[in-house]
């Protein structure tokens, strides 16, 4: 099957991390597309970065969607940028990273934590754990980190998201962590070695659930809020 995973920021580099993390379990028979729109924001840190990268990301999804060869998509960018849009215009399933993380997280033990980039992200994803019925069980963390630190192994980045792990697993007592960007894919079985909880990304997570869904022959539900856009001038 192939599986559409969209970083729905414009850094080509971070696209092909996260895909080689995807790759690293996808079931065999599992092509990972991995793709980034042509324009948009660099690196989506904040509400405005938001809503810029989301007329790409749609674009992606349409344009792969249209030979109708795409198991599903996974939007990764841990604000799931666009999710409910992407569902409505896909016509395969649309998992986003944060949504399959912390669903992921709540299966491994109570509490969660989450450690993200930047502190200007951390209340658009208390608002996601909202959503998602999991404000109770998780605290959101900054690591300080600018989303493009992620690609610079000089930056010291790793470092920071490493000390921000220690914080809320002393300061939440979190049993479980989940790792709050896409850039931070390829962390998260190195983490859990040294960390000594389990430490969840959501690439991966989401590329399962994805051919989960699959196998189990489920895709969106069309009749309510992710009906298709009707036809009309836009
Ligand atoms: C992400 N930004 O996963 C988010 C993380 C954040 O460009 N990819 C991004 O900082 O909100």
């Amino acid at each position: 099957m192939r599986i559409l995973v969209v970083n729905p920021n414009t850094t080509a580099s971070m696209t092909a991390r996260i895909g080689a993390a995807a790759r690293t379990v996808a079931a065999p028979g599992s092509e990972i597309v991995a793709v980034n729109p042509p324009s948009g924001p660099a690196s989506i840190e904040g509400y405005y970065d938001e809503a810029l990268a989301v007329p790409g990301l749609l674009a992606e999804i349409e344009r792969h969607e249209r030979d109708g060869t795409i198991a599903g998509t996974v939007i990764a960018c841990f604000d799931d940028v666009g999710l409910d849009a992407a569902r409505s215009v896909a016509t395969a399933p649309v998992i986003g990273i944060c949504e399959a993380a912390m669903q992921t997280a709540s299966l491994l033990g109570g509490r969660f934590a989450v450690v993200t980039t930047l502190a200007r992200s951390v209340p658009a994803l208390e608002r996601l754990a909202q959503r998602y019925g999991m404000a109770g069980r998780c605290r959101i963390h900054a690591a300080g980190v600018p989303v493009l630190a992620l690609e610079d192994p000089a930056s010291g980045a790793v470092d920071r998201v490493r000390a921000g792990i220690r914080r809320a697993i002393e300061e939440d007592g979190a049993e479980s962590i989940v790792l709050g960007c896409a850039g931070m894919a390829d962390l998260a079985r190195s983490l859990t070695a040294e960390m000594g909880v389990p430490v969840v990304d959501g690439v991966t997570a989401a590329v399962k659930l994805v051919e989960s869904l699959a196998a189990l022959g489920l895709r969106t539900g069309k009749t309510g809020g992710y009906a298709a856009p009707l036809p009309k001038a836009r």
